[in-house]
Protein backbone atom coordinates (compact mmCIF):
# COMPACT_ATOMS: atom_id res chain seq x y z
CA UNK A 1 0.00 0.00 0.00
CA UNK A 2 1.08 3.52 -1.17
CA UNK A 3 0.56 6.07 1.36
CA UNK A 4 0.99 10.05 0.22
CA UNK A 5 0.27 13.07 2.33
CA UNK A 6 -0.06 16.28 1.19
CA UNK A 7 -2.16 19.44 1.03
CA UNK A 8 -3.90 19.24 -2.44
CA UNK A 9 -3.92 16.02 -4.15
CA UNK A 10 -4.37 16.47 -8.39
CA UNK A 11 -5.95 13.81 -10.55
CA UNK A 12 -4.66 14.81 -14.49
CA UNK A 13 -1.66 16.08 -15.76
CA UNK A 14 -3.17 17.77 -18.93
CA UNK A 15 -2.50 21.79 -18.96
CA UNK A 16 -4.79 22.18 -16.16
CA UNK A 17 -3.51 19.55 -14.19
CA UNK A 18 0.31 20.89 -14.52
CA UNK A 19 -0.16 24.59 -14.28
CA UNK A 20 -2.14 23.98 -10.79
CA UNK A 21 0.81 21.69 -9.43
CA UNK A 22 3.81 24.49 -10.69
CA UNK A 23 1.35 27.52 -9.52
CA UNK A 24 0.80 25.66 -6.00
CA UNK A 25 4.75 24.97 -5.83
CA UNK A 26 5.35 28.36 -6.64
CA UNK A 27 3.54 29.66 -3.81
CA UNK A 28 4.99 27.06 -1.50
CA UNK A 29 1.48 24.62 -1.26
CA UNK A 30 2.08 21.25 -1.46
CA UNK A 31 0.75 18.65 -4.47
CA UNK A 32 0.90 15.58 -5.74
CA UNK A 33 -0.49 14.23 -9.36
CA UNK A 34 -1.57 10.95 -10.65
CA UNK A 35 -2.19 10.75 -14.22
CA UNK A 36 -3.78 7.52 -15.95
CA UNK A 37 -1.50 7.37 -19.35
CA UNK A 38 2.11 6.98 -20.00
CA UNK A 39 4.26 10.14 -20.36
CA UNK A 40 5.14 9.46 -23.74
CA UNK A 41 1.16 9.16 -24.76
CA UNK A 42 0.49 12.63 -22.96
CA UNK A 43 3.30 14.49 -24.30
CA UNK A 44 2.12 13.05 -27.58
CA UNK A 45 -1.37 13.81 -27.81
CA UNK A 46 -2.12 16.36 -30.63
CA UNK A 47 -4.27 18.74 -29.65
CA UNK A 48 -5.07 22.26 -28.71
CA UNK A 49 -2.40 25.15 -30.60
CA UNK A 50 -4.02 28.89 -29.51
CA UNK A 51 -2.81 30.17 -26.74
CA UNK A 52 -4.91 33.50 -25.37
CA UNK A 53 -3.40 36.35 -23.57
CA UNK A 54 -4.01 35.41 -20.10
CA UNK A 55 -2.63 31.65 -20.31
CA UNK A 56 0.56 33.70 -21.60
CA UNK A 57 0.34 35.67 -18.98
CA UNK A 58 0.32 33.18 -16.34
CA UNK A 59 2.64 30.63 -18.41
CA UNK A 60 4.98 33.73 -17.90
CA UNK A 61 4.34 34.71 -14.44
CA UNK A 62 5.29 30.93 -13.62
CA UNK A 63 8.67 31.51 -15.64
CA UNK A 64 7.40 28.80 -17.66
CA UNK A 65 7.34 30.43 -21.34
CA UNK A 66 11.09 30.48 -22.39
CA UNK A 67 10.14 27.65 -25.13
CA UNK A 68 7.14 29.28 -25.65
CA UNK A 69 8.74 33.01 -26.82
CA UNK A 70 11.44 30.84 -28.84
CA UNK A 71 9.21 28.18 -30.65
CA UNK A 72 5.73 29.77 -30.46
CA UNK A 73 4.39 32.35 -33.12
CA UNK A 74 2.56 35.35 -31.69
CA UNK A 75 -0.43 36.69 -34.02
CA UNK A 76 -1.89 39.92 -33.51
CA UNK A 77 -4.64 39.23 -35.85
CA UNK A 78 -6.91 36.36 -37.62
CA UNK A 79 -8.42 36.35 -40.77
CA UNK A 80 -12.63 35.51 -41.02
CA UNK A 81 -13.83 34.10 -44.89
CA UNK A 82 -17.13 33.90 -46.14
CA UNK A 83 -17.75 32.45 -49.98
CA UNK A 84 -14.63 33.07 -50.94
CA UNK A 85 -14.14 36.69 -49.50
CA UNK A 86 -11.79 37.36 -46.40
CA UNK A 87 -11.65 40.30 -44.05
CA UNK A 88 -9.09 40.53 -40.86
CA UNK A 89 -9.27 41.35 -37.25
CA UNK A 90 -6.35 43.25 -36.08
CA UNK A 91 -6.32 41.97 -32.34
CA UNK A 92 -3.66 44.60 -31.05
CA UNK A 93 -5.64 47.50 -32.47
CA UNK A 94 -8.98 46.48 -30.91
CA UNK A 95 -7.60 45.31 -27.85
CA UNK A 96 -5.25 47.40 -26.49
CA UNK A 97 -2.40 45.02 -27.15
CA UNK A 98 -4.11 41.87 -26.77
CA UNK A 99 -2.37 38.87 -29.13
CA UNK A 100 -2.42 35.10 -29.16
CA UNK A 101 0.51 32.70 -29.60
CA UNK A 102 0.04 29.48 -31.92
CA UNK A 103 2.26 27.05 -29.57
CA UNK A 104 0.94 22.96 -29.26
CA UNK A 105 -0.67 22.38 -26.05
CA UNK A 106 1.53 19.20 -25.71
CA UNK A 107 4.56 21.78 -25.52
CA UNK A 108 3.05 23.46 -23.43
CA UNK A 109 2.45 20.27 -20.92
CA UNK A 110 5.72 19.15 -21.41
CA UNK A 111 7.24 22.40 -20.25
CA UNK A 112 5.12 21.88 -17.13
CA UNK A 113 5.81 18.44 -16.83
CA UNK A 114 9.92 19.23 -16.84
CA UNK A 115 10.09 21.84 -14.65
CA UNK A 116 7.67 19.57 -11.92
CA UNK A 117 9.99 16.62 -11.91
CA UNK A 118 13.36 18.59 -12.11
CA UNK A 119 12.25 20.38 -9.30
CA UNK A 120 11.68 16.68 -7.60
CA UNK A 121 8.11 16.58 -7.19
CA UNK A 122 5.87 13.04 -7.63
CA UNK A 123 3.68 13.29 -10.46
CA UNK A 124 2.75 8.95 -11.00
CA UNK A 125 2.48 8.38 -14.63
CA UNK A 126 -0.15 4.98 -15.67
CA UNK A 127 -1.27 5.80 -12.32
CA UNK A 128 -5.35 5.63 -12.21
CA UNK A 129 -7.07 7.35 -9.65
CA UNK A 130 -10.00 5.05 -8.71
CA UNK A 131 -12.19 7.04 -5.80
CA UNK A 132 -12.42 10.37 -4.58
CA UNK A 133 -13.99 9.96 -1.13
CA UNK A 134 -14.51 11.89 2.24
CA UNK A 135 -14.72 15.42 -0.25
CA UNK A 136 -17.22 16.50 2.61
CA UNK A 137 -14.48 16.21 5.17
CA UNK A 138 -11.21 18.25 6.09
CA UNK A 139 -9.27 14.79 4.97
CA UNK A 140 -10.09 14.09 1.34
CA UNK A 141 -8.25 10.70 0.18
CA UNK A 142 -7.82 9.99 -3.63
CA UNK A 143 -7.67 6.39 -3.62
CA UNK A 144 -5.06 4.90 -6.75
CA UNK A 145 -3.66 2.04 -8.02
CA UNK A 146 -0.53 2.39 -9.84
CA UNK A 147 1.80 -0.87 -11.10
CA UNK A 148 -0.94 -3.15 -9.65
CA UNK A 149 -0.06 -1.96 -6.07
CA UNK A 150 -2.94 0.09 -4.30
CA UNK A 151 -2.63 3.34 -2.48
CA UNK A 152 -3.73 6.62 -1.29
CA UNK A 153 -3.35 10.10 -1.22
CA UNK A 154 -4.74 12.07 1.91
CA UNK A 155 -4.82 15.78 0.93
CA UNK A 156 -6.73 18.99 2.17
CA UNK A 157 -8.62 19.21 -0.89
CA UNK A 158 -8.88 16.92 -4.18
CA UNK A 159 -8.72 18.74 -7.66
CA UNK A 160 -10.10 16.78 -10.88
CA UNK A 161 -8.10 18.01 -13.25
CA UNK A 162 -9.23 14.67 -15.26
CA UNK A 163 -11.25 15.60 -18.46
CA UNK A 164 -14.41 14.66 -19.83
CA UNK A 165 -13.63 11.11 -19.16
CA UNK A 166 -12.29 11.42 -15.51
CA UNK A 167 -13.61 10.52 -12.09
CA UNK A 168 -14.14 14.09 -10.87
CA UNK A 169 -17.79 15.30 -12.95
CA UNK A 170 -18.69 11.21 -11.75
CA UNK A 171 -18.05 11.60 -8.30
CA UNK A 172 -20.16 14.75 -7.72
CA UNK A 173 -23.31 14.48 -6.02
CA UNK A 174 -25.97 13.72 -8.73
CA UNK A 175 -28.23 16.24 -7.23
CA UNK A 176 -25.95 18.95 -6.78
CA UNK A 177 -25.84 20.11 -10.55
CA UNK A 178 -27.35 20.18 -13.98
CA UNK A 179 -25.77 19.64 -17.14
CA UNK A 180 -26.04 21.01 -20.24
CA UNK A 181 -25.14 19.57 -23.86
CA UNK A 182 -25.47 20.10 -27.70
CA UNK A 183 -24.30 17.81 -30.12
CA UNK A 184 -23.40 19.74 -33.69
CA UNK A 185 -24.06 17.62 -36.24
CA UNK A 186 -20.50 17.58 -37.92
CA UNK A 187 -17.05 16.98 -37.07
CA UNK A 188 -13.70 17.82 -37.41
CA UNK A 189 -11.19 15.93 -39.30
CA UNK A 190 -7.70 17.83 -38.74
CA UNK A 191 -4.40 16.92 -40.11
CA UNK A 192 -0.85 17.79 -39.33
CA UNK A 193 1.53 18.18 -42.56
CA UNK A 194 5.06 19.34 -42.93
CA UNK A 195 4.65 22.23 -45.61
CA UNK A 196 5.33 26.03 -44.51
CA UNK A 197 1.82 27.56 -43.98
CA UNK A 198 0.10 29.16 -46.74
CA UNK A 199 -0.70 32.62 -44.46
CA UNK A 200 0.78 34.21 -41.90
CA UNK A 201 -2.47 34.41 -39.58
CA UNK A 202 -4.92 31.69 -39.12
CA UNK A 203 -7.44 31.78 -41.72
CA UNK A 204 -11.31 30.43 -40.44
CA UNK A 205 -13.72 29.99 -43.56
CA UNK A 206 -17.62 29.42 -44.77
CA UNK A 207 -17.86 27.48 -48.10
CA UNK A 208 -20.46 26.37 -49.50
CA UNK A 209 -18.87 22.76 -49.35
CA UNK A 210 -18.45 23.36 -45.51
CA UNK A 211 -15.77 24.61 -42.96
CA UNK A 212 -12.35 24.65 -43.40
CA UNK A 213 -9.35 25.97 -40.89
CA UNK A 214 -6.07 26.95 -41.74
CA UNK A 215 -3.65 26.98 -38.51
CA UNK A 216 0.06 26.33 -37.69
CA UNK A 217 2.46 24.86 -35.58
CA UNK A 218 5.82 26.29 -37.11
CA UNK A 219 7.38 27.57 -39.94
CA UNK A 220 7.63 24.00 -41.19
CA UNK A 221 4.24 22.47 -40.06
CA UNK A 222 0.65 23.76 -40.89
CA UNK A 223 -2.22 22.63 -38.85
CA UNK A 224 -5.53 22.34 -40.91
CA UNK A 225 -9.26 21.61 -40.47
CA UNK A 226 -12.37 20.33 -42.78
CA UNK A 227 -15.81 20.27 -41.80
CA UNK A 228 -16.82 16.70 -42.00
CA UNK A 229 -20.32 14.63 -41.68
CA UNK A 230 -20.40 12.59 -37.87
CA UNK A 231 -19.71 9.28 -38.52
CA UNK A 232 -17.27 10.04 -41.67
CA UNK A 233 -14.61 7.46 -41.51
CA UNK A 234 -10.75 8.52 -42.63
CA UNK A 235 -10.72 5.64 -45.27
CA UNK A 236 -12.85 8.12 -47.35
CA UNK A 237 -10.28 11.07 -46.67
CA UNK A 238 -7.37 10.17 -49.20
CA UNK A 239 -4.77 12.72 -48.55
CA UNK A 240 -5.65 14.15 -52.32
CA UNK A 241 -8.98 14.32 -51.58
CA UNK A 242 -8.03 16.60 -48.43
CA UNK A 243 -6.00 18.71 -49.81
CA UNK A 244 -8.55 19.45 -52.92
CA UNK A 245 -11.41 20.25 -50.27
CA UNK A 246 -9.15 22.56 -48.04
CA UNK A 247 -7.90 24.23 -50.98
CA UNK A 248 -11.69 24.88 -52.73
CA UNK A 249 -12.85 25.82 -48.96
CA UNK A 250 -10.17 27.89 -48.16
CA UNK A 251 -9.92 29.97 -51.52
CA UNK A 252 -9.88 33.38 -51.89
CA UNK A 253 -8.85 34.88 -55.50
CA UNK A 254 -5.16 35.38 -56.04
CA UNK A 255 -4.43 32.96 -52.82
CA UNK A 256 -3.12 29.35 -53.45
CA UNK A 257 -2.71 26.58 -50.52
CA UNK A 258 0.58 24.55 -50.34
CA UNK A 259 0.03 21.11 -50.00
CA UNK A 260 2.90 19.00 -48.26
CA UNK A 261 2.78 15.12 -46.87
CA UNK A 262 0.05 14.69 -44.13
CA UNK A 263 1.71 13.01 -41.22
CA UNK A 264 -1.18 12.61 -39.16
CA UNK A 265 -4.74 12.50 -39.08
CA UNK A 266 -8.00 12.44 -37.18
CA UNK A 267 -11.44 12.81 -36.86
CA UNK A 268 -13.19 14.68 -33.82
CA UNK A 269 -16.76 15.08 -33.08
CA UNK A 270 -17.89 18.92 -32.22
CA UNK A 271 -19.71 19.27 -28.82
CA UNK A 272 -20.55 21.47 -25.77
CA UNK A 273 -21.15 20.34 -22.79
CA UNK A 274 -21.46 21.69 -19.00
CA UNK A 275 -22.20 21.66 -15.86
CA UNK A 276 -23.11 24.53 -13.35
CA UNK A 277 -21.06 23.27 -10.20
CA UNK A 278 -17.44 23.11 -9.67
CA UNK A 279 -16.90 22.18 -6.45
CA UNK A 280 -18.72 20.01 -3.67
CA UNK A 281 -17.15 20.38 0.27
CA UNK A 282 -12.98 20.02 -0.83
CA UNK A 283 -13.52 18.45 -4.42
CA UNK A 284 -12.92 21.45 -7.40
CA UNK A 285 -12.85 20.52 -10.90
CA UNK A 286 -11.40 22.53 -13.36
CA UNK A 287 -11.01 22.10 -17.57
CA UNK A 288 -12.62 19.33 -19.45
CA UNK A 289 -13.57 17.71 -16.55
CA UNK A 290 -16.17 20.01 -15.95
CA UNK A 291 -17.12 21.71 -19.16
CA UNK A 292 -16.14 20.94 -23.39
CA UNK A 293 -16.24 23.79 -25.83
CA UNK A 294 -16.28 22.92 -29.71
CA UNK A 295 -12.84 23.92 -30.80
CA UNK A 296 -14.08 26.78 -33.37
CA UNK A 297 -12.97 29.67 -30.82
CA UNK A 298 -9.98 27.85 -29.61
CA UNK A 299 -11.08 28.15 -26.19
CA UNK A 300 -10.99 24.47 -24.53
CA UNK A 301 -7.39 24.67 -22.95
CA UNK A 302 -7.52 28.60 -21.59
CA UNK A 303 -10.55 28.00 -20.06
CA UNK A 304 -9.08 25.26 -18.58
CA UNK A 305 -6.28 26.88 -17.34
CA UNK A 306 -8.32 30.24 -15.91
CA UNK A 307 -10.36 28.05 -14.12
CA UNK A 308 -7.07 26.95 -12.33
CA UNK A 309 -6.16 30.64 -11.77
CA UNK A 310 -9.49 30.81 -9.86
CA UNK A 311 -8.96 27.58 -7.99
CA UNK A 312 -5.39 29.13 -7.01
CA UNK A 313 -6.83 31.81 -5.40
CA UNK A 314 -9.33 30.06 -3.80
CA UNK A 315 -6.29 28.43 -2.26
CA UNK A 316 -4.13 31.02 -1.73
CA UNK A 317 -7.52 32.59 0.28
CA UNK A 318 -7.40 29.26 2.42
CA UNK A 319 -4.12 28.57 3.22
CA UNK A 320 -2.18 32.09 3.87
CA UNK A 321 -5.79 34.31 4.55
CA UNK A 322 -7.64 31.63 6.60
CA UNK A 323 -10.54 32.32 4.37
CA UNK A 324 -13.12 29.91 2.87
CA UNK A 325 -14.43 33.42 0.66
CA UNK A 326 -13.23 32.63 -2.72
CA UNK A 327 -13.73 28.60 -2.18
CA UNK A 328 -17.09 29.80 -1.84
CA UNK A 329 -17.39 31.47 -4.44
CA UNK A 330 -15.00 29.34 -6.96
CA UNK A 331 -17.79 27.99 -9.04
CA UNK A 332 -19.69 31.56 -9.63
CA UNK A 333 -16.25 33.36 -10.64
CA UNK A 334 -15.31 30.40 -13.07
CA UNK A 335 -19.07 29.76 -14.58
CA UNK A 336 -19.15 33.43 -15.88
CA UNK A 337 -15.96 33.44 -17.97
CA UNK A 338 -17.07 29.38 -18.79
CA UNK A 339 -20.42 30.46 -20.13
CA UNK A 340 -18.78 33.42 -21.95
CA UNK A 341 -16.40 30.84 -23.51
CA UNK A 342 -19.43 28.65 -24.25
CA UNK A 343 -21.56 31.99 -26.54
CA UNK A 344 -18.35 32.28 -27.75
CA UNK A 345 -17.52 29.11 -28.88
CA UNK A 346 -21.05 28.76 -30.07
CA UNK A 347 -21.06 32.22 -32.18
CA UNK A 348 -17.93 30.92 -34.12
CA UNK A 349 -19.46 27.22 -34.56
CA UNK A 350 -22.61 28.58 -36.27
CA UNK A 351 -21.32 31.19 -38.04
CA UNK A 352 -18.35 29.16 -39.87
CA UNK A 353 -19.82 25.76 -40.53
CA UNK A 354 -22.68 24.48 -43.06
CA UNK A 355 -25.32 23.53 -41.46
CA UNK A 356 -28.18 23.69 -44.01
CA UNK A 357 -28.35 24.08 -47.43
CA UNK A 358 -26.33 26.63 -48.98
CA UNK A 359 -28.68 29.66 -50.01
CA UNK A 360 -30.96 28.82 -46.73
CA UNK A 361 -32.81 30.94 -44.21
CA UNK A 362 -29.50 29.55 -41.61
CA UNK A 363 -27.32 30.54 -44.60
CA UNK A 364 -28.67 34.23 -44.98
CA UNK A 365 -28.24 35.03 -41.25
CA UNK A 366 -24.51 33.57 -41.42
CA UNK A 367 -24.12 35.91 -44.31
CA UNK A 368 -25.49 38.67 -42.96
CA UNK A 369 -23.53 38.66 -39.32
CA UNK A 370 -20.37 38.47 -41.27
CA UNK A 371 -21.45 41.24 -43.62
CA UNK A 372 -21.87 42.90 -40.55
CA UNK A 373 -18.80 42.21 -39.19
CA UNK A 374 -16.87 43.11 -42.73
CA UNK A 375 -17.77 46.75 -41.85
CA UNK A 376 -18.23 47.24 -38.63
CA UNK A 377 -15.31 48.08 -36.28
CA UNK A 378 -17.56 47.03 -32.77
CA UNK A 379 -18.28 43.63 -34.68
CA UNK A 380 -14.65 43.39 -34.89
CA UNK A 381 -13.86 44.39 -31.42
CA UNK A 382 -16.49 42.13 -30.52
CA UNK A 383 -14.73 38.88 -32.16
CA UNK A 384 -11.60 40.07 -31.12
CA UNK A 385 -11.69 40.54 -27.59
CA UNK A 386 -13.49 36.80 -27.19
CA UNK A 387 -10.77 35.51 -29.27
CA UNK A 388 -7.44 37.19 -27.30
CA UNK A 389 -9.43 36.65 -24.13
CA UNK A 390 -10.90 38.85 -21.73
CA UNK A 391 -8.80 39.83 -19.20
CA UNK A 392 -9.39 38.78 -15.62
CA UNK A 393 -10.20 41.64 -14.28
CA UNK A 394 -13.09 41.90 -16.86
CA UNK A 395 -15.52 39.51 -14.47
P1 LIG B 1 -7.04 16.90 -20.42
O1 LIG B 1 -6.02 17.53 -21.31
O2 LIG B 1 -8.02 15.97 -21.02
O3 LIG B 1 -6.25 16.18 -19.24
C1 LIG B 1 -6.89 15.33 -18.33
C2 LIG B 1 -5.91 14.28 -17.88
O4 LIG B 1 -6.49 13.47 -16.85
C3 LIG B 1 -6.11 12.14 -17.05
N1 LIG B 1 -7.07 11.25 -16.34
C4 LIG B 1 -6.78 10.56 -15.21
N2 LIG B 1 -5.64 10.45 -14.48
C5 LIG B 1 -5.65 9.62 -13.39
N3 LIG B 1 -6.75 8.91 -13.02
C6 LIG B 1 -7.90 8.97 -13.73
N4 LIG B 1 -8.98 8.27 -13.34
C7 LIG B 1 -7.95 9.83 -14.88
N5 LIG B 1 -8.91 10.14 -15.79
C8 LIG B 1 -8.36 10.99 -16.67
C9 LIG B 1 -6.12 11.97 -18.57
O5 LIG B 1 -5.33 10.88 -19.00
C10 LIG B 1 -5.56 13.31 -19.01
O6 LIG B 1 -4.15 13.28 -19.18
O7 LIG B 1 -7.89 18.01 -19.63
P2 LIG B 1 -7.56 19.54 -19.23
O8 LIG B 1 -6.29 19.64 -18.45
O9 LIG B 1 -8.82 20.06 -18.64
O10 LIG B 1 -7.26 20.29 -20.61
C11 LIG B 1 -8.28 20.54 -21.54
C12 LIG B 1 -7.69 20.60 -22.96
O11 LIG B 1 -6.94 19.42 -23.19
C13 LIG B 1 -8.78 20.76 -24.05
O12 LIG B 1 -9.79 21.63 -23.61
C14 LIG B 1 -8.20 21.31 -25.38
O13 LIG B 1 -7.32 20.41 -25.99
C15 LIG B 1 -9.31 21.68 -26.35
N6 LIG B 1 -8.82 22.16 -27.66
C16 LIG B 1 -8.33 23.46 -27.80
N7 LIG B 1 -8.23 24.27 -26.72
C17 LIG B 1 -7.66 25.51 -26.85
O14 LIG B 1 -7.59 26.26 -25.85
N8 LIG B 1 -7.17 25.98 -28.05
C18 LIG B 1 -7.24 25.21 -29.18
O15 LIG B 1 -6.73 25.63 -30.22
C19 LIG B 1 -7.87 23.92 -29.10
N9 LIG B 1 -7.94 23.12 -30.17
C20 LIG B 1 -8.85 21.32 -28.77
C21 LIG B 1 -8.40 21.83 -30.03
C22 LIG B 1 -9.25 19.97 -28.67
C23 LIG B 1 -9.25 19.17 -29.80
N10 LIG B 1 -9.61 17.81 -29.63
C24 LIG B 1 -8.84 16.74 -30.11
C25 LIG B 1 -10.62 17.48 -28.64
C26 LIG B 1 -8.42 21.04 -31.16
C27 LIG B 1 -8.87 19.72 -31.07
C28 LIG B 1 -8.93 18.92 -32.35
C1 LIG C 1 -5.13 24.55 -33.70
O1 LIG C 1 -4.12 25.17 -34.10
O2 LIG C 1 -5.12 23.34 -33.42
C2 LIG C 1 -6.42 25.29 -33.57
C3 LIG C 1 -6.44 26.66 -33.80
C4 LIG C 1 -7.64 27.34 -33.69
C5 LIG C 1 -8.80 26.66 -33.36
C6 LIG C 1 -8.77 25.30 -33.11
C7 LIG C 1 -7.58 24.60 -33.22
O3 LIG C 1 -9.96 27.35 -33.26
Amino acid sequence: MINIKTQVGIIGAGPSGMVLANWLKKLGISAVVLELRSREYVEGRVRAGLVEQNTKDILKELGLDERMKKEGVVHDGVYLSFDEERVHIPFGQLTGGRTISIYGQQEITKDLTDAWLQGGETLYFETKATKIADFNTKNPKIHFIKDGEEGIVECDFVAACDGFHGIGRKTLPKKSFQSYDITYPFSWLGILANVAPSTDELIYSYHKNGFGLHSLRSETVSRLYLQVDNGDSLDNWSDDRIWSELSTRLGTPGWELEEGPIFEKGITPMRSHMIDTLRSGRLLLAGDAAHIVPPTGGKGMNLAIADVKHMVDAFVHFYKKNSETLLESYTDTALRRIWRAQDFSNFMTKLFHKQDEHGSFAYRLQKAKFDYIKVSKAGKTTIAENYVGLPFNTF
